[in-house]
């Protein structure tokens, strides 16, 4: 409890009893937990609902941060005698606001920790473009990288997407075989030991070196990549490096020729999105989707931008001008989904912009990602953790060699 009124910060709990050290081992005092992180005034948790009380009945606001368990929903009802129903009408606008503008900028502290988190992001990305072999089953691949980051006393930032199926966006089924020339998608993080997150997408092919179209494919995706990282930097609004990657995408569909048409009215109208239908990235901290439950559209857009309702751009977590400490990913991708191309099809949907009779061939291609976490800088960005491999060459030879 932070009040402000008295200028202390308190911190509720209850020690361990004797029955729980039998079970559990001795555990440190509330009293040492605070002191580690400069709290002396330590209460059992009982106190917490009487300090409230004592705080209301004077006229004093408690302003709290959205409850997203349900149990500390039903915890929130008692100590504030508000029907669980109401609790989540009643958080503080004003402490969200405050919380995300602390959090949006990130410390040299911080950033140290997301570095730490990448050097295992790096590590298990590396070991998987290295052991996936035809013949493998995705989970294998999937069950090493989570054994590499448990061994590092480390957990992973989100669950592992690693799929030959890369047009599904979140492909959490891990159950197909690896066959020689697949393409794969793994979009993986790990956290910190103080919970900071990483995350990181590769694609790479199974067994042997890209083919003609994956070449394309990932070319065209790693030239949206680098040159949105290129275009961070302060003020610059992150929609607008979306909409960079856009047109880069744009353009490499049209060398395909599976797009054509003046390539700002395509992307104006929203035609790419039949094959990048996501956002171009999202901030990250302490959550990979750094404090969306706070609320997205506060985080990524706050009181600047407004949220665009055409499909594609609808997805974007993050709009807002950038600032120096901000930390957010730059992940474009192409995706050749069935359904969403026979959709489109059938409404003759923007097709000025698309070859429909071209892209028939393509329905089973999967989908390229390419991602990596970048801070704004005062004079530009920096690319955080050392280089994953991402050029053709370096990928090529770790997971073909
Ligand atoms: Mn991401």
């Amino acid at each position: 409890m932070i009040d402000i009124g008295s200028d202390t910060v308190s911190l509720f709990g209850n020690d361990a009893s004797l029955e729980e050290i039998v079970w559990i081992g001795p555990q440190p005092t509330l009293a040492e937990l605070g002191a580690r992180v400069g709290v002396t005034e330590c209460h059992p948790f009982s106190k917490l609902e009487v300090m409230i009380d004592e705080g209301t009945e004077i006229g004093r606001s408690v302003h709290f941060l959205p409850p997203n368990r349900a149990e500390t929903i039903l915890k929130a009802e008692k100590l504030l005698k508000i029907p669980s129903s109401d609790v989540e009408q009643c958080v503080s606008q004003e402490l969200i606001r405050a919380v995300i503008e602390q959090r949006l900028l990130k410390s040299d502290e911080e950033v140290a920790e997301i570095e730490k988190a990448l050097e295992i992001a790096a590590n298990m990305h590396i070991l998987a473009m290295r052991m996936s072999r035809p013949g493998m089953k995705e989970q294998e691949v999937v069950g090493a990288i989570d054994g590499l980051v448990s061994s590092q006393g480390s957990e992973l930032a989100f669950p592992i997407i690693f799929s030959k199926h890369g047009e599904v966006l979140h492909n959490h089924q891990h159950g197909n075989v690896l066959e020689e020339g697949d393409l794969v998608i793994l979009d993986a993080g790990a956290n910190s030991l103080t919970h900071y997150a990483s995350d990181i997408t590769r694609t790479f092919p199974i067994g042997v070196p890209f083919n003609d179209r994956q070449r394309q494919v990932y070319e065209t995706v790693l030239r949206a990549e680098m040159d949105g990282i290129a275009a961070i930097e302060p003020e610059t609004r992150f929609e607008d490096v979306h909409l960079l990657a856009c047109k880069r995408l744009t353009e490499g569909l049209q060398e395909m020729d599976l797009m054509k048409g003046d390539v700002e009215e395509s992307v104006a109208a929203g035609a790419h999105a039949l094959f990048f239908p996501h956002g171009l990235g999202h901030m990250m901290g302490l959550d990979v989707h750094d404090m969306e439950g706070l609320s997205e559209d506060l985080v990524g857009y706050g009181d600047e931008a407004e949220r665009n309702s055409q499909f594609g751009r609808s997805s974007l977590r993050l709009a807002r001008a950038l600032k120096p400490g901000f930390v957010v990913t730059v992940e474009p991708g192409l995706y050749f989904i069935p359904d969403l191309i026979d959709q489109w099809r059938e409404e003759n949907r923007h097709a000025e912009f698309i070859n429909y009779d071209q892209l028939e061939g393509w329905k089973d291609f999967g989908g390229v990602r390419i991602e990596d976490d970048v801070l704004v800088t005062a004079d530009g960005h920096r690319v955080l953790g050392e280089p994953i491999p991402k050029q053709i060459a370096e990928v090529e030879k770790l997971s073909s060699t």
